[in-house]
């Protein structure tokens, strides 16, 4: 078979881009755990706050020393709306939604989920650095959604 040379140059560049975006998808997933989340969970809305764990949302210390905060979104507020986290201790958040759909996002750092009635929205993040973080969603919900926000205050250690 005879490949003109400039298609054989055009074949080569194809396979080095392929090569190349497939080795930034297994270097970021592998490398770098940059991945769709994973994690599916469901919940009876109108159940959220008869449940054990929603019913009384707030923030919690693990045995191993990482932190759990359990959050209900809801029109127009987060509950809890203030929340104090350690800096550099891996910090799960668990949130759910009995109304509407609503997000967070934590400004400052790559903290931005959709949260969804019926499904628990869980990741987990390490504040860098201590300080005050403004929380707030960021899917529209309803005619106050531009007041729905919160604070997230990442302390030192021991303060
Ligand atoms: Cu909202």
């Amino acid at each position: 078979m005879k490949v003109d040379f400039y298609e054989k140059i055009w074949m080569a560049i194809a396979a080095v881009l392929i090569v190349a975006f497939l080795s930034a998808i297994l270097i970021a997933a592998g490398a770098q755990a940059i991945r769709p989340p994973s994690h599916q969970e469901t919940i009876n809305p109108e159940e959220v706050y008869d449940s054990e764990e929603f019913g009384s949302p707030g923030v919690e210390v693990q045995e191993d020393g990482s932190v759990r905060v359990t959050m209900v979104t809801e029109m127009f507020f987060f509950d809890p709306d203030e929340i104090v986290v350690p800096v550099g201790k891996p910090v799960t958040f668990r949130i759910t939604s009995p109304d509407v759909i609503h997000g967070i996002l934590v400004a400052g750092t790559n903290t931005n989920a959709m949260v969804i009635p019926g499904y628990v929205t869980q990741f987990t993040i390490t504040f860098p650095r201590a300080g005050e973080y403004l929380m707030m969603c960021h899917e529209y919900c309803g005619t106050l959604h531009h007041e729905m926000q919160g604070l997230v205050i990442v302390e030192e250690e021991g303060a």
